[in-house]
């Protein structure tokens, strides 16, 4: 895999574009829906001035596959709904999400309720992986907090209307579904009207997963999932979700684009705090 590593001379170019990006994502952050549109054309520009190494370049934020690499804030992402789950970044080369606060049901997502999705729009057909996704404790994002208690905590990846305002989505996250843990749920929202299934108690037992999402040309979805594979993709072991790819009930209606990105979420406070963490998102042809 060509964008897997962790780039660790990008060290100083990251504290500098990182002050950057902090003062774009700074403005618009008040409307219904927040919104943070990064505006980083300028920053490989910049890299090339510090580090013209040929094969070194930085993550081009305009681009949807991401390794995450470094660590600050999220790169080149509209981010909806921010406030329902402030702490999301890079930490150590990942996507990490600390959920230590889930009042009112406010990072959930099903029916009318919708937290927060941090993605990036793509065109239909597409081929979407998330690399070893799922759930962890505060001190070991590694290692998936206990299920006891039957607490409802996912990590995973949302498909969302262009209207980040309407509650028209589809998900297949990672992690613990009350009674049935160490499982990946699938779920189809259409106008704030969600249907829900998993894959079944104990079949991704380290409470994470690789997840791939194929957009066909007709706007379906195909869903895959499999055990993390951290070695070359030539090593993918894909699943059809249920054997059949599908997700429960209708899909949304989306238009040509969607929004395709990562969510962290819990359902009420059992099992709170906790992180959810990607090691990288890949769209094939990029
Ligand atoms: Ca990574």
């Amino acid at each position: 895999m060509k964008r897997r590593g962790t780039r660790l001379t990008w060290a100083s170019f990251t504290t500098i574009s990182l002050a950057l990006v902090a003062a774009a994502v700074a403005g618009p952050a008040s409307a219904s829906v927040s919104r943070v549109d990064s505006q980083a054309g300028g920053e490989l520009e910049l890299a090339e001035r510090i580090d013209p190494e040929p094969g070194d370049q930085p993550d081009d934020p305009a681009r949807v596959s991401d390794d995450f690499g470094g660590a600050g804030p999220l790169l080149g992402y509209t981010t909806a709904r921010p406030e329902a789950l402030p702490e999301v970044g890079r930490v150590d080369g990942r996507y990490r999400a600390e959920l230590t606060d889930n009042t009112g049901n406010r990072t959930l997502h099903f029916h009318g309720d919708q937290g927060r999705l941090d993605a990036k729009v793509v065109t239909f057909p597409f081929d979407y992986v998330a690399r070893n996704i799922g759930i962890g404790t505060l001190s070991d994002s590694q290692t998936a907090p206990s299920s006891a208690g039957s607490p409802y905590l996912f990590a995973g990846v949302q498909v969302h209307s262009t209207d980040l305002d309407a509650a028209d989505s589809a998900h297949v996250v990672v992690g613990h579904r009350g009674p049935t843990a160490f499982t990946v749920e699938g779920k189809n929202t259409v106008n704030g009207s969600s249907s829900v299934n998993d894959v079944g108690a104990n079949t991704v037992p380290d409470g994470r997963a690789d997840i791939r999402i194929v957009g066909n040309s007709d706007r379906t979805l195909t869903v895959y999932w499999q055990q993390p594979n951290v070695g070359d993709a030539g090593d993918d072991e894909w699943q059809l979700y249920r054997g059949t790819g599908e997700l429960p009930g209708a899909t949304a209606a989306f238009g040509p684009s969607v929004y395709v990105g990562l969510i962290t979420y819990a359902f009420g406070t059992a099992g709170v705090p906790f992180v959810g963490t990607a090691d990288a998102v890949e769209l094939a042809g990029e």
